[in-house]
């Protein structure tokens, strides 16, 4: 039996992205046997009969149209050939639905072969699985599909004896998927959110191999509880006005996840205070002159890092992380510190080591050298790692307090804003001082809100003595 592309509406030239089937493999009416992609939907050509794979006509990469070669196929034994009776306004009608992607709710994209309904007995070669669920998704949306993400408890198979799961499935997630029917097929019978899979081919398409990975991952425990919160939704924005889309850079798409991981995962709390620098930036002042003769620019964040430096000398589990297991803390002798860059591409975190064997001219040398390689794009993987504790300043820039997103698995940041004058009661009398917000977050698994309003207080007063600051380095 010859099995050909059935009517593919409007569309012409479809690439076949994913050969499902090999010769001599066995086939029931219905199982996918190639993936076709539009520039809107992804589709499977399914088989119209029981049968074995005799020859691929087809690879991946081929453009086709209705009516070319699939592959031949042997009919089972018993297997009656499909009538020929197709329906072609009912296929019809189901490819045009395929092409409207944008007017569809939510639901709508989850192209999911096993709530579609379908007959391989109206038609020669059946309709297209994802155009099939396109068609049906474009009857009048339901209240469910127009309101927010629906969350529903996992199916039954994937909760084994186990007492009541914090898994949720969440079918908004699962419908944005790209994936084609027959993977989200495969998902749909594995108990796969497919909105949590990370899909490696093209255009973030998720592949079968990228199912079968991720249930890998969370059967060895490598994909965690985290994996398993809902997601947010996704709003066609062209609906409300003219927009554009620009990728964010490789450097943001690398910290994102890193970025949100650390959330998610840690308990952060975020500790204010704000430092009297009034005498510190007096001094910093007088020598910024002799600093800059000797190439280097003596800002206010040198100075916090040397005190961060004896601070962390003093509060050693700051700089600590805790152990995988959840019940050790591994606390480092060395005190290497990364302090957070912005730069054209995104943020970067260089890391200066042996900070504490560095005075504030050398600290202020490292911020430039590291900084100036940073914006430049020039930084090596080592340049970024082994930092126990990070600073993340924004006092070149404004704001005045912020919580700051722990670099884990370091316990703990310090984030610096812009420095401001304020009054401040000196022996009956108001007087001005210049004060530095600092902020600083914490994983309150590794340090308690008593430890940490200690550390800023210390912080604070080191940064009130600037003379200790300025003292050799032992
Ligand atoms: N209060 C007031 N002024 C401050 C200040 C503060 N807390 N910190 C710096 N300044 C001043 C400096 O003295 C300097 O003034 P002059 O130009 O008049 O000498 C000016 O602000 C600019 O400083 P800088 O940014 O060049 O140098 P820096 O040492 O303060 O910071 C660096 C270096 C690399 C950390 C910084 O340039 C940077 O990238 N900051 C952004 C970090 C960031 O994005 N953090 C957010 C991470 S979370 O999303």
């Amino acid at each position: 039996m010859q099995v050909v592309i059935p009517d593919l509406g409007d569309f012409t030239d479809v690439e076949v992205i994913e050969v499902l089937v090999s010769p001599g493999d066995d086939v029931a009416p219905e199982d996918a046997l190639i993936t076709l992609e539009t520039e809107k939907a992804a589709m499977d050509v399914p088989s119209p009969a029981a049968g074995t794979v005799v020859e691929l006509k087809v690879k991946v990469g081929d453009l086709v149209n209705a009516g070319d070669e699939v592959l031949l196929l042997s009919p089972a034994a018993g297997a009656h050939e499909p009538e020929a009776s197709a329906e072609p306004a009912e296929r019809a009608a189901a490819a045009a639905a395929a092409a409207m992607p944008t007017s569809e709710p939510p639901q709508s994209r989850d192209a999911d072969a096993a709530t579609a309904t379908r007959s391989t007995a109206t038609a020669a070669t059946p309709p297209l699985s994802g155009a099939a669920d396109a068609a049906s998704a474009a009857r009048p949306a339901t209240a469910a599909a127009t309101t927010a993400p629906s969350v529903s408890p996992a199916p039954a198979a994937v909760r084994g004896n186990a007492p009541a799961p914090a898994f949720v499935f969440d079918e908004a997630g699962f419908s944005r998927a790209h994936a084609s029917p027959s993977v989200r097929k495969l998902a749909r019978e594995l108990g796969v959110d497919l909105g949590r899979v990370t899909g490696t081919a093209p255009k973030g398409r998720v592949t079968t191999d990228d199912v079968k990975a991720y249930v890998k991952g969370v059967m060895t425990g490598a994909i965690g509880a985290g994996a398993a919160l809902p997601s947010v939704p996704d709003v066609d924005h062209a609906k409300f006005g003219p927009v554009e889309i620009a990728p964010l850079s490789r450097i943001q798409r690398i910290s994102g996840p890193r970025l949100h991981a650390s959330w998610v995962n840690v308990p952060h709390v975020t500790q204010h205070d704000e430092a009297d620098i009034t005498e510190l930036e007096k001094t910093r002042r007088a020598l910024a002159d002799g600093a800059r003769e000797r190439g280097v620019k003596l800002t206010p964040l040198a100075f916090v890092l040397r005190a961060c430096v004896l601070t962390l000398d003093e509060f050693p589990r700051f700089g600590a992380s805790l152990a995988a297991d959840g019940e050790q803390i591994v606390l480092k002798q060395y005190t290497h510190i990364g302090f957070a860059a912005d730069t054209p591409n995104g943020l970067v975190v260089p890391v200066i080591r042996d900070a504490d064997r560095k005075d504030i001219y050398e600290l202020a040398a490292a911020l430039g050298e590291l900084s100036a390689r940073a914006r430049a794009g020039k930084l090596r993987v080592k340049d970024m790692q082994g930092g126990v504790f990070t600073v993340s300043s924004l006092g070149g820039i404004g704001g005045s307090f912020f919580t700051p997103i722990i670099n884990a698995p370091e316990v703990a940041i310090l984030g610096v804003s812009r420095s401001n004058w304020k009054p401040a009661l000196r022996n009956g009398e108001f007087v001005p001082r210049l004060y530095l917000p600092l902020s600083l977050s914490y994983d309150h698994r590794a340090i308690d809100g008593a430890a940490a309003v200690r550390f800023t207080t210390r912080l604070a007063e080191r940064l009130g003595q600037v003379d200790a600051l300025l003292e050799a380095i032992p």
